[in-house]
């Protein structure tokens, strides 16, 4: 079994992971863009086609299912890249996981890209599954690139710009970028700093999105399967090394 991911950069690696632990049988194919990353700030055609490159380099190496391992991508090319590429090769998108967070009453802050901020999509997702729970939705300028870069200054500033942005008394907040998982604890911290609240759940889509790969391609979990090859990365089209800032996550650090 073959799974494709695509993202801009690191974001596809929590839904790697994720899919890693259900199926560490699976060979996964990892697509990303370092020349156009970050998709955020770019406008919905320009990201359409982006992740568009991205799905057919990752579809040339025959795949199962593609995984949109990215909420800006998903939220605004999602329809491009099925019309595209199912029925033979069935894709998964991310969306923000404002449902289970609103599970809890709130109040809830939605940390995403400009681009999925500003979209209608989200605010559709909100008014249907957190329709009268205290919402804020907080766009986090430059928090996807600093991950990606692995910067831990340009994190910190950006996460310290989102945390002013956030009501001090929420209780819940969606991680509505996949690079925003990779730096949680980071994330927690800041949000334990500036409002005291400690205990903020944050609320990811990977697992969500493994699961629903798997749904979709008809499989059980097999978390004791032996290990399947080593996955395979493309940059922009192209055969590529892993990113270097990979060996930190795969210990289970986070980026920085
Ligand atoms: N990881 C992407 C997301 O989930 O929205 C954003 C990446 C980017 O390029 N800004």
């Amino acid at each position: 079994m073959r799974i494709a991911l695509i993202d801009s950069g690191l974001g596809q690696l929590p839904a790697a992971a994720a899919l890693r632990r259900l199926r560490p049988d699976a060979s996964l194919v990892l697509s990303a863009d370092p020349e156009g990353m970050p998709w955020g700030p770019r406008t919905p055609e320009d990201i359409t086609r982006r992740a568009l490159a991205c799905a057919r380099a990752a579809a040339r190496t025959g795949p199962d299912a593609l995984v949109v391992a990215c909420n800006t991508a998903s939220v605004h090319a999602l329809e491009a890249l099925r019309a595209e590429l199912e029925p033979g090769v069935p894709v998964v998108g991310t969306v923000p996981a404002v449902k289970p967070a609103a599970a809890g009453g709130g109040p809830v802050a939605v940390w995403a890209t400009p681009a999925t901020t500003g979209s209608g999509y989200q605010r559709r997702l909100i008014d249907r599954f957190a329709a009268g729970v205290d919402t804020t939705e907080v766009p986090c300028h430059g928090l996807a690139d600093a991950v990606e870069q692995a910067d831990p200054g340009a994190v910190a500033r950006a996460v310290k710009a989102a945390a002013a942005l956030t009501p001090t008394d929420v209780t819940d907040v969606v991680l509505g970028c996949t690079h925003y998982e990779l730096v949680g604890e980071r994330i927690r911290e800041e949000l334990a700093v500036q409002g005291g609240a400690p205990a903020v759940r944050l609320h990811g889509s990977a697992s969500a999105v493994a699961h629903q790969v798997l749904r979709r391609l008809g499989v059980d979990p097999a978390p004791e399967a032996e290990p399947g090859p080593d996955p395979v990365f493309l940059a922009s089209g192209h055969p590529a090394p892993p990113p270097a800032a990979l060996l930190g996550y795969r210990e289970g650090r986070g980026l920085v």
